[in-house]
């Protein structure tokens, strides 16, 4: 029997608990003005559906048990980013002028290999997963091209997991940079990623199940485009009549952000171009 560790929902929440934490001590201290306002409201707002539902005390303890399981899972990433970062996400992108943003989710990884303007990401041999070439431009809300900004590109593999977060898969699999030429294009091929499913065996799973909701996320690409000079954009891209595409548990697909990619002339794969637009910083 060959040793294949599947994925769990315990060793990817640890590993995106870790990668937060790690990433999350740079970040600035929030002034106890500021604080007790979010605070204060976001207790008030807990408190009055308490009373709206007339919560009891096996609920309480049930909401107790599982806020506790949430961080045993190591899920707080997980479930943060599916069910509150879309609203986070747009207060920050609202008044941008370029590319419209979506979440980060729990998956990134900085440091990703650099593939130069044109370049395929890292993959296995034989990466399941029809080919997609998927290129473009980067240029400034002005229409100027921008020349050696990075497109940061991280995605799911065909059965929906990531590398660095699932076991088994190599390091940077399907995880790349690409910096844009004298014109501010780049290539990159890749493969048409999976659906992503909420694990089902953590305590994300367990409310989703508990609320009979679906768990699905449509097939994404992540990508952050960033250029000296201009704000740094995080997004995704979905594909036109992909499953979920119009009821994704995390809340994170716009209009503008949905590719409808067309058969490359060989049949072997397919391609997309999506340009982005970068506001000033
Ligand atoms: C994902 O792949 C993702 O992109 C988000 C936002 C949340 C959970 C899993
Ligand atoms: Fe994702």
């Amino acid at each position: 029997m060959t040793d294949v560790v599947s994925p769990t929902a315990a060793t990817s929440g640890a590993s995106a608990t870790e990668r937060f934490q790690e990433r999350a001590k740079a970040a600035a201290t929030t002034g106890a003005a500021r604080v007790n306002a979010i605070a204060s409201d976001a207790l008030a707002a807990l408190h009055e559906v308490v009373r709206k539902h007339q919560v009891t005390y096996d609920e309480y303890n049930a909401f107790k048990a599982w806020l506790i399981r949430v961080g045993e899972d190591g899920e707080w990433p997980l479930f943060l980013d599916v069910f509150l970062e879309h609203e986070v996400e747009k207060v920050a992108n609202a008044t941008r002028q370029g590319t419209v943003g979506s979440i980060e989710g729990p998956y990134y990884v900085e440091g990703a290999p650099e593939l130069g303007s044109e370049g395929t990401l890292p993959m296995r041999d034989g990466e399941a997963g029809r080919p997609l070439r998927f290129f473009g431009q980067v240029r400034a809300v002005t229409g100027e091209p921008l020349a050696g900004s990075v497109v940061d590109f991280w995605q799911a593999d065909d059965d929906g997991l990531y590398s660095q977060f699932a076991p088994g898969i190599p390091e940077w699999n399907l995880r790349g940079r690409a910096t844009t030429d004298a014109e501010g294009n780049f290539s990159i091929t890749t493969i048409h990623p999976a659906p992503y499913q909420i694990p089902t065996d953590g305590a994300t799973g367990a409310l989703i199940a508990a609320a009979g909701w679906h768990a699905w996320r449509p097939a994404h690409l992540h990508i952050k485009v960033s250029s000296p000079g201009y704000q740094l954009i995080t997004t995704q891209l979905y594909f036109d009549g992909g499953e979920h595409v119009a009821d994704d548990i995390a809340t994170a697909v716009k209009d503008d952000l949905i590719l409808a990619p067309t058969p490359t002339d060989d049949g072997s794969g397919e391609q997309v171009r999506y340009d982005f637009v970068l506001d000033p910083a």
